[in-house]
């Protein structure tokens, strides 16, 4: 044990916090990482651009174009993330065998065996989500379109993605959560808002039909305010998902870019803990808009740790990480981003939590914020260190060296 870390656990042991058990509890807090981070959200099934009012700005070397180079980075961002963790999947990157090419509306669980094959290597859970964006046949309507043969063959998607999500889970033994979200909306302020939002639902409705292994596939619904493009509606309003996760026993995923800039997820939480069994969470970074930076170690990524800390409801939630930046080395951003959440989590482990809750109730706020400002400077950087060096990962900046090392083996000879 460094002298450091002995002297921050003795800190924190004076305020009633036990450091080590906060080390525990973050190796057991398992994170999502999303796919396409490594390849600007482009997949494997098309060539055309990213639609859907999402966008990836930045033109950094070293994408991944193919399978293996997406493996191998995500191997490599993997090796500096400490902890165990999930693979997040989209449907958009199947590997197909020659001759298995096929449309979205009829992927197969065989079309992602060699994800299966990368997972089960690596001890990794693997999460799923259909996608209804960047194909000729989301224009921008999806699930809510009018046209009866667009809609059939989203709704189709969304049967065919329940099955390989039900796969992954039969296969590795682990749970699977399936994120559903559509980009549906209008550019413009529409007549008709209920018409789209009443076919989305009866799409759901008999996509959702077909049945699944509920005890290990659990489906989320993802809402949103806005998108590129689609400035005036989204059909997949707040309302409407948490409506319907509500009414049809499904989990409501808060993508904390997807909110008016001054509304935070973090003071969602709470009221979703009251009425959901479990919740789903992309935690990003929106800079003035749904802009996907890479997850920080800022005060709201801090307070969404902390509500969930606070509440012991860490395993009620599925969190993830969402977020696409292109400008910089991209095997970087996973691994800074996923390394800022976990730093939030360590740091909510490392509060005091029912001290503070009972300072709250007894009114002494004096005692209250001042507690709560001075825990910011306390020697977490210490309990950090420990975690990555117990955990087998470089610590503080050190982890960067690895990156650009790859960089010049690996990413500049693309
Ligand atoms: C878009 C949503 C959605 C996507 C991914 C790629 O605004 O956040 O979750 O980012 O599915
Ligand atoms: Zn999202």
């Amino acid at each position: 044990m460094s002298q450091g870390y002995q002297r921050a656990k003795e800190r924190y042991a004076k305020i009633g916090v036990d450091s080590d058990l906060a080390l525990e509890k973050l190796k057991d807090l398992s994170i999502s990482i999303h796919c396409w981070q490594g390849d600007d959200v482009t997949g494997f099934d098309q060539d055309g651009p990213l639609t859907g009012g999402i966008q990836v700005t930045g033109n950094y070397p070293g994408r991944a174009r193919n399978p293996g180079e997406l493996m191998a980075d995500l191997d490599k961002a993997l090796s500096l993330i400490p902890g165990k963790h999930r693979l997040n999947l989209h449907a958009s990157y199947p590997i197909f065998e020659k001759g298995q090419l096929v449309d979205r509306d009829r992927l197969e669980p065989r079309h992602f065996k060699a994800w299966v094959d990368f997972a089960q290597e690596r001890g990794l859970g693997l999460d799923f989500n259909p996608t209804f964006f960047s194909h000729p046949k989301a224009q921008p309507l999806t699930l809510s379109s009018p046209d009866p043969a667009i809609r059939k063959f989203w709704v189709d998607h969304l049967k065919a993605s329940l099955r390989v999500a039900e796969s992954f889970a039969e296969r590795l033994g682990k749970p699977s959560l399936i994120n559903i979200w559509i980009p549906d909306g209008l550019k413009d302020l529409p007549a008709d808002r209920l018409g789209p939002r009443k076919r989305f639902r009866d799409s759901l409705d008999e996509a959702l039909a077909i049945g699944y292994d509920k005890s290990q596939v659990f489906v989320s619904l993802e809402s949103k305010v806005f998108g590129i493009g689609l400035e005036a509606y989204t059909v997949g309003s707040s309302e409407f998902c948490l409506l319907y996760a509500k009414e049809k026993g499904l989990i409501p995923l808060l993508d904390n870019g997807h909110y008016h800039p001054t509304e935070v997820i973090s003071d969602k939480i709470s009221s979703l803990l009251l009425f959901f069994e479990h919740l789903a969470l992309h935690v990003t970074r929106a800079i003035r808009w749904d802009s996907d930076h890479v997850v920080l170690f800022d005060d709201e990524t801090r307070e969404i740790a902390k509500e969930l800390v606070a509440h012991k409801a860490t395993s009620r939630a599925f969190i993830g990480l969402d977020f696409f930046d292109g400008s910089i080395n991209r095997i970087a951003a996973w691994v800074a981003g996923a390394r800022s959440l976990q730093k939030a989590f360590l740091m909510a482990f490392l509060r005091p939590n029912n001290r503070l809750m009972a300072l709250q109730d007894s009114g002494q706020n004096t005692e209250l914020m001042v507690l709560q400002d001075e825990l910011k400077t306390y020697p977490l950087g210490e309990v950090w260190a420990q975690f990555c060096e117990l955990n087998g990962v470089p610590g503080y900046e050190e982890w960067l060296k690895e990156v650009r090392a790859y960089e010049t083996e690996v990413l500049s000879k693309r």
